[in-house]
């Protein structure tokens, strides 16, 4: 978001946070919207926006003011027709989103993830080796999206060898949050093929027994969820678990290659992959953006926000809010990243953080022993999306000692 003219000043009520330049650089909006106040009313969408760490922090935790079932997007699912039937756990508020997030907190814990490190340990060996083979890489493609592809798919469980409609998926759900723009119909164009794809993946008999679709389907047999609920969060874990991880250990990637101090913390120190990863989070919030919808007329700071609106709550402006952090802007992997909501806060908050969390462990550890130089080779390329942030390639170098 350029301001070309100091006379000519860009309200903060009248920024489009979902316009192609917004996107491309949000941070001089995400600024102005912080500045404008605690709550701002954006006039092109006639709707709210938190962009301060405090306020968005206290709305993720008010569920009960701040509600998901009528969509954690832009549209407000009591008056427009969802695209897809609500997810069960994000588009869901209590009682009825209490059982299912048990099940699936359950399934992507961190002790029954553990059993999954010494496979994503293999394959994060033959990427890294690949990719120091190569010198020359794009830490998007090569590594960032690679590893993730490898990993997950299998540890859900997915038969199907072809694994081509599981970004294009992602791509429309997290751009489906936003604004029927350019963005969203191009990545909508092809829906029914990518959507219907997705379905069949998360029926029980296109599982294998062993990976965490065959858990959730077993909670279903167990009676904890119904039957028809089990293929639904199984989706979930499908539109969640591929694009986040992807961008976050881009994002990661990118500030250890531009920060030669910080991937030398790493390298002496391989424990600190996760902590690569939640710094990144923090700094970069592949997710940008949520939506809630209040439940009821709330004052916030002096503002009435009625019942019934929707609330834009600029988790990447939390972030970055200099009145939360010290030295927002600088990447820091000894930073202490606990509040940030880059992961949302509250009972919403990413239930798979510690699969991601083992992906970048994993990568990263593999990565810093290899006593290999990471460089950045030129300036990423970003890929536009409504509510993701994260690259369509990362030139970066990386030559052994
Ligand atoms: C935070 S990203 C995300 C989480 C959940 C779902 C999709 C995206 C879902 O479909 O449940």
């Amino acid at each position: 978001m350029t301001l070309p003219f100091l006379d000519n000043p860009v309200k903060a009520e009248q920024l489009d946070p979902f316009a192609e330049d917004f996107l491309a650089d949000p941070y001089p909006g995400h600024a102005l919207l912080r500045e404008a106040g605690p709550v701002v009313r954006l006039e092109r969408y006639g709707i709210w926006a938190m962009a301060r760490y405090q306020q968005v922090y206290d709305s993720l935790r008010d569920a009960d003011t701040f509600c998901s079932s009528a969509g954690v997007g832009i549209s407000n699912f009591h008056q427009e027709e969802p695209w897809r039937q609500p997810s069960l756990l994000l588009e869901a508020d209590p009682p009825a989103h209490t059982g299912v997030r048990s099940v699936v907190n359950r399934v992507l814990s961190k002790r029954a993830l553990e059993v999954l490190r010494s496979s994503f340990e293999r394959k994060a060996e033959a990427v890294v080796e690949s990719a120091l083979a190569k010198g020359s890489i794009d830490g998007f493609t090569d590594l960032g999206r690679l590893f993730p592809m490898q990993v997950f798919p299998d540890a859900v469980g997915i038969k199907d060898p072809d694994r081509s409609m599981l970004l294009p998926y992602g791509e429309m759900a997290f751009n489906a949050f936003g604004p029927q723009n350019a963005l969203f119909e191009k990545s909508m164009e092809n829906v029914g093929e990518v959507s219907a794809w997705i379905g069949t993946q998360c029926l029980r008999e296109s599982l294998t027994d062993d990976g965490l679709g065959a858990q959730v389907h077993a909670a279903a047999e167990a009676g904890e969820i119904t039957p028809e609920q089990a293929p639904l969060l199984v989706r979930s874990l499908l539109t969640a678990g591929v694009d986040t991880t992807v961008h976050g250990l881009g994002h990661a990637l990118y500030n250890l290659a531009r920060n030669p101090g910080q991937w030398q913390l790493l390298r002496e120190d391989p424990t600190l992959g996760r902590a690569a990863l939640d710094e990144a989070v923090r700094l970069e919030s592949p997710v940008q953006t949520f939506f809630r919808t209040t439940t009821r007329e709330v004052q916030v700071e002096g503002t009435t926000i009625p019942q019934d609106q929707k609330v834009l709550l600029f988790l990447a402006a939390a972030n970055r809010d200099p009145d939360r952090w010290e030295e927002p802007e600088c990447y820091d992997i000894r930073r202490d990243t606990r509040g940030h909501v880059g992961f949302g806060a509250g009972i919403h908050m990413c239930v798979g953080q510690m699969l991601a969390r083992l992906e970048a462990d994993v990568l990263f550890t593999v990565l810093a022993r290899k006593e290999s130089t990471l460089e950045l080779e030129a300036e990423p390329t970003i890929r536009l999306n409504n509510t993701l942030r994260g690259y369509a390639s990362i030139p970066l170098r990386i030559t052994p000692n």
